[in-house]
């Protein structure tokens, strides 16, 4: 039987390992544990090891028995093996010996105590399921609520003191659904400007996360105009807080090409220059990884804003919920998600629906003399900036009849690309075509490569479009075997922390999307004018 999640537990912690997988199961999640789903006279070490191979997530019950038990760490190493997403459950104080650091060193812990609270289970429940969601769209999207640890208690009726407490909180709670209803009506799609200080609708740290409604996304990466309702989590040192005040939770997406490492070194620069305190987690291209990272963020306590690059375009929901109600400000910066925008305070990157428009534009122009209007594209499925100057491009392609005869992923990459393009000129049925449309430099410049060693021309016999206009894209304009180049400015540093010190003082008139201002290169300026430009150019 299929399953999800593989419970690695000491034999001792059996009644919490029970409790979580009863709670992982009624949230919809496939959980293996061991000895319930160990066969009668199978051998444990077999069961165990192909359980291990066809889980996604392992979830580590951490204890000090844990902690001394061999076969948790043949589990472990397992696990690793078999590039599991490890999630260290831990209910007990102890630090790891050396031989279980090796596996949990990269990993992210979730503290819980003995037995764990129902808080802790639900953060637990949250975390696994959206690693699942991110891992797989289709998984089912609602958490069913945790039932109690224990069997239902007769609920004594309550006293008079309970009583009038009980009064006072619902008096409370419908105070905030009042102000709530205000701020959404009176300002649905506009922060209201009404008072200097923004309108705050308090957020008591409560044991279960203040409920934010979330507006259906239609589209994919959807990107919004104004936010409906988000609710910016009130800082002690508002309205006066600084860039000293700012600790920062940096999630990047992991080594891609010139355009991502020059992205994170304008995050880099500009929080030394401004005094910022940054910690960064690389996610190595996996948004699973990414929506683990939140959660640690989310739980420590120094950090107050979390920057999200992101590494995929689903999952992000119920973290972006728990990281507003801890009071983290969360920005996106360079990609958008499906999230609605009433969860994060604002997102800050390039309209990437527009670039690929003016892609399409610009391949029209390249096209004009060529025999035929055939594209190849080689796209960077899974994010927004992928996804959307796909779709950009394909709104505007039909303007001069440009019809894509094959689409390929080239994961950013130039030797990805490379193959790719190589495998479409050796194609009979694939190798008609007179333009190429890669969504970024390196895959454009690895399309050049291919086209190069088949004998033919960039620029002649093939027209090819990239993305970013880096310095090596800005070497092939010049050169003349990249047609055009579409800028995408990744010098987003200093403008996200600007951001994040509004959000941390609350300024609710930060729209809830802010594009960066690009322009795009053609072969045809010629290589006097781009090479006047190029010593200006900062990646
Ligand atoms: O085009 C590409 C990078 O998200 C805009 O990601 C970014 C893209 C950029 O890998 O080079």
């Amino acid at each position: 039987m299929a399953h999800d999640v593989f419970i690695s537990h000491s034999s001792k912690d059996k009644p919490v390992a029970d409790a979580i997988c009863t709670n992982l199961e009624i949230a919809g999640i496939r959980c293996w544990i061991a000895p319930r789903d160990i066969a009668p006279g199978e051998d444990w070490p077999t069961a165990i090891t192909n359980a291990i191979a066809q889980s996604r997530i392992m979830v580590l019950i951490f204890s000090a028995s844990s902690n001394s038990s061999e076969d948790v760490s043949r589990e472990l190493f397992l696990a690793s093996n078999n590039k599991l997403i490890i999630i260290p459950f831990k209910i007990e104080d102890i630090e790891p010996e050396p031989g279980k650091q090796y596996y949990l060193a990269r990993t992210h812990w979730l503290d819980a105590m003995y037995p764990p609270t129902q808080e802790q289970i639900t953060m637990l429940v949250q975390r696994v399921k959206s690693i699942l969601s991110a891992i797989n769209p289709d998984f089912p999207k609602q958490v069913e609520p945790v039932r109690e640890l224990q069997p239902p208690a007769v609920r004594p009726a309550p006293n008079q003191k309970s009583r009038r407490i009980l009064l006072y909180v619902m008096a409370g709670v419908l105070v905030v659904l009042g102000i709530f209803a205000s701020f959404v009506y009176a300002g649905r799609l506009n922060r209201p400007q009404a008072t200097s200080t923004p309108t705050q609708i308090p957020i008591t740290p409560s044991s279960t996360p203040t409920q934010i409604p979330t507006m259906p996304s239609s589209t994919p990466t959807q990107i919004p105009t104004m936010p409906s309702s988000y609710v910016i989590p009130v800082q002690k040192c508002a309205p006066n807080c600084t860039y000293k005040d700012m600790v920062v939770g940096f999630i990047q997406t992991g080594p891609e090409g010139a355009w991502r490492t020059a992205n994170n070194a304008s995050f880099d620069e500009a929080a030394t220059q401004l005094g910022i305190t940054m910690k960064t987690y690389d996610a190595q291209g996996m948004s699973a990884n990414q929506i683990s990272a939140f959660g640690t963020f989310t739980q420590d306590p120094t950090v107050n804003v979390i920057i999200l690059a992101a590494d995929g375009v689903n999952g992000f929901d119920d973290v972006l919920k728990a990281a507003q109600a801890a009071g983290k400000i969360v920005i996106l910066e360079d990609r958008s998600i499906n999230s609605d925008a009433s969860l994060y305070y604002t997102r800050i990157g390039s309209d990437f629906v527009h670039e690929g428009q003016e892609g399409a534009a610009a391949m029209c122009t390249l096209l004009q003399n060529m025999k035929g209007k055939n594209v190849v594209e080689i796209s960077g499925s899974g994010v927004s900036a992928g996804i959307d100057r796909d779709t950009g491009f394909r709104q505007k392609m039909t303007d001069c009849g440009i019809t894509i005869t094959a689409s390929q992923n080239g994961n950013w990459a130039t030797a990805d690309s490379k193959a790719v393009t190589e495998a479409w000129l050796k194609d009979p049925t694939l190798k008609n075509f007179q333009g190429v449309f890669a969504v970024n430099d390196e895959e454009a410049l690895g399309a050049i490569q291919a086209i190069q060693e088949a004998g033919l021309t960039p620029g002649k016999d093939v027209q090819v479009i990239g993305f970013d206009a880096t310095k090596d894209g800005f070497a092939a304009l010049i050169n003349g075997t990249l047609g055009a180049d579409i800028e995408c400015n990744p010098l987003l540093g200093t403008q996200v922390f600007a951001a994040a010190l509004k959000g941390l003082n609350g300024d609710a008139t930060m729209p809830s999307f802010t594009p960066s201002q690009e322009g795009e290169f053609f072969a045809a300026q010629g290589a006097a004018a781009l090479n006047a430009i190029l010593p200006t150019r900062k990646y």
